[in-house]
């Protein structure tokens, strides 16, 4: 994910490390196929030609298009990021999930936020605040090492718009649940 822009790199969709039918219930297999193998694959896909059209930019000392292809980059790369981190913060009750293990993050949480629970309730309160399509986050401050509750909007990445370290991304599209309410 953080490769060097290069005419030979290819970004790729990371394969998922569960089945897609192992989130079952809370996420149907048919919101997770259609999630990774389609809306991740097109971030993935968008990503790919602009990356060669910013190649060609670059080699023709493109300034001006090479500008306008910022935006493009930011939401399908932001798309990439995000998605990516998605897959890797979730996993079956089967594999530990939905319980955090005692550990140095559940000591800063009880330390920062009193409990579990009340950190649970603060990100869902942010998160569902979103308005239209966006991000919740759990994110670490590394200069005041205080961990952060916050929102990003469309496919905006965390760290590189904000320089907190992802922990836990909640994904607030309408594509992430919409078969499922
Ligand atoms: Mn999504």
């Amino acid at each position: 994910m953080k490769g060097r822009l290069s005419s030979t790199t290819k970004f790729i969709l990371p394969d998922l490390p569960y089945d897609y039918s192992e989130l079952e219930p809370y996420i149907s297999a048919q919101i997770m196929e259609i999630h990774h193998s389609k809306h991740h694959q097109t971030y993935v896909n968008n990503l790919n030609v602009l990356h060669e059209k910013l190649d060609d930019a670059v080699a023709k000392g493109d300034v001006s298009s090479i500008i306008t292809l910022q935006q493009g980059i930011k939401f399908n790369g932001g798309g990439h990021l995000n998605h990516s981190i998605f897959w890797n913060n979730l996993t079956s009750p089967s594999k530990g999930g939905g319980e955090l293990e005692k550990g140095d993050l559940l000591t800063l949480i009880d330390t920062q936020y009193g409990s579990l629970e009340v950190l649970q309730k603060t990100l869902a309160a942010a998160t569902v605040g979103v308005q239209g399509s966006g991000w919740g986050w759990l994110g670490y401050d590394k200069v005041n090492k205080k961990l952060s509750v916050t929102t990003t909007a469309n496919q905006d990445p965390l760290e590189a718009t904000t320089g907190l370290v992802p922990l836990l991304g909640i994904d607030v599209w309408e594509h992430a649940y919409y078969l499922q309410v």
